[in-house]
């Protein structure tokens, strides 16, 4: 199903006329308007007349988020503030929250993207949406909320927290559409359980869940509790919030809604475009946006990229699910880890639970990790040498994935700290060293 089918099927000469007419005028808007874009288009050398098409993109600067946390509040925005009808603000780890605009019309835009996004995997009219993601500053509840409204369905505007009025609400309403991070989801598959209830006392349908990286087995795990089908949408504040990109039905990478963001993959050290297939950094133009239309923002997100036509019959170029950020890479005595590839160990065994914790430390010059996962309540009666051998098993697993070894711990079900947004699942103590 299409929410809009002339765009999301149109061959790929027909869209880059449409990127280039949009690209064009957006580097004058906000080589016009922008202080900040005029300077860096200045020191780089290329003036709005030298981009001519789509062609020419390679031509401009890149944008980080460390330009907007140095523009803040509202330096960045390409409108007068009495235009910006929204705002809201993403928190990083360290410093300023990033603030982003929207006009009533980039708004429209971006419901429109979340309605196409809904509208591919077959939810609509008749569906119940319960929007767990946070309202607020965050984008996630008030985006998925938009969407949802736009293609007609019932909006239960729930947000995060109170997890047993959460299974209340979804059982009474009879919600058919579940929407949070996937962390969110399994905490209240668990939930579920210990109250008594089982998946049959639910009528969910669907699981549209983002916000943060998550595997394939951690995807099947919650289908198979909550008896759903779960996609994954992906999608940044800076860029416009959820709907940037989701999997439809075939599962095989997340459709770019491209005639609003233009997508590249960059290699990171270099930042030469990559050709698809490859690996590299996310990086998008937003060509559409009145209130803050960044400029080959780099994502930090690493992925590959495909333009193959997809079998749900869609043009628009797909990426590889996002199982990493350059910024999360942690770097143990030389060797490059992501904690997704240790995720995808574990959860390849049945006999622990997906809830884990790395612990990174520097002890005697040395670094050192160790993996915190919860054992399954059926194993953890289990005899003394029966948890040694998982444990061994464990570290052997892990150790031939990275390269190097971790220890592995395996502790008391329901012991892990659970998150109602986006999971925290490493803490590096050498950053306090
Ligand atoms: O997380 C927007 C969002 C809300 C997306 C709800 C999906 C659902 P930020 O808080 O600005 O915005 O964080 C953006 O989160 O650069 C990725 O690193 C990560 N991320 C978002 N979606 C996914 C996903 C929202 N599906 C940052 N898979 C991004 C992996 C994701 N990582």
């Amino acid at each position: 199903m299409y929410w809009d089918e002339k765009i999301e099927c149109a061959s790929p000469e027909e869209i880059e006329k449409i990127q280039s007419e949009r690209l064009v005028s957006t580097i004058k808007r906000v080589y016009e308007n922008v202080p900040y874009y005029r300077n860096r288009m200045d020191e780089h050398g290329v003036k709005p007349e030298d981009i001519k098409s789509v062609k020419d993109i390679v031509k401009l600067p890149f944008t980080l988020k460390t330009d907007l946390r140095d523009n803040y509040p509202f330096g960045t925005f390409a409108v007068p503030l009495k235009d910006v009808t929204r705002v809201h603000a993403s928190s990083g780890t360290t410093g300023k929250q990033t603030v982003v605009g929207y006009t009533d019309k980039d708004l429209d835009m971006w419901s429109d993207c979340v309605a196409r996004c809904l509208t591919s995997v077959g939810i609509g009219k008749d569906d119940i949406v319960h929007v767990s993601y946070g309202y607020g500053l965050f984008t996630g509840g008030l985006g998925l909320h938009d969407g949802a409204q736009k293609v007609g369905a019932t909006v239960v505007p729930a947000s995060s927290g109170n997890t047993k009025r959460q299974i209340q609400l979804l059982i009474d309403f009879k919600a058919t559409v579940l929407c949070c991070t996937p962390s969110y989801a399994l905490y209240i598959a668990d939930a579920l359980y210990d109250m008594g209830y089982s998946k049959d006392d639910l009528c969910l349908k669907y699981g549209i869940f983002g916000a943060e990286p998550w595997t394939d087995s951690m995807r099947e795990q919650i289908e198979e509790k909550l008896g759903i089908k779960a996609y994954d949408i992906y999608g940044l504040s800076e860029i416009a919030g959820p709907g940037v990109a989701q999997t439809c039905t075939e599962l095989d990478g997340l459709h770019v809604h491209w005639d609003h963001f233009i997508p590249e993959i960059v290699d990171p050290d270099t930042f030469e475009p990559l050709p698809d297939g490859e690996v590299g950094e996310l990086v998008f133009t937003c060509i559409s946006k009145e209130a803050l239309p960044l400029i080959r923002y780099r994502t930090k997100d690493l992925t590959y990229i495909t333009h193959e036509k997809c079998k749900c019959g869609r043009t628009t170029p797909r990426i590889g699910k996002i199982t990493a950020r350059s910024d999360d890479m942690l770097i143990i005595r030389g060797v490059n880890v992501f904690p997704s590839q240790i995720e995808s160990v574990l959860l390849s065994f049945p006999e622990v639970e997906p809830h884990y914790m790395i612990y990174v430390d520097r002890i005697n010059n040395l670094d050192t990790m160790e993996v915190h996962v919860e054992l399954k309540e059926e194993f953890f009666s289990s005899r003394v040498n029966k948890i040694q051998e998982i444990t061994k098993r464990l570290r052997a697993q892990v150790e031939s994935t990275l390269g190097i070894s971790a220890e592995i711990k395996l502790v008391e079900p329901k012991s892990i700290p659970r998150s109602e947004g986006k999971a925290v699942r490493v803490k590096d103590n050498r950053k306090n060293k």
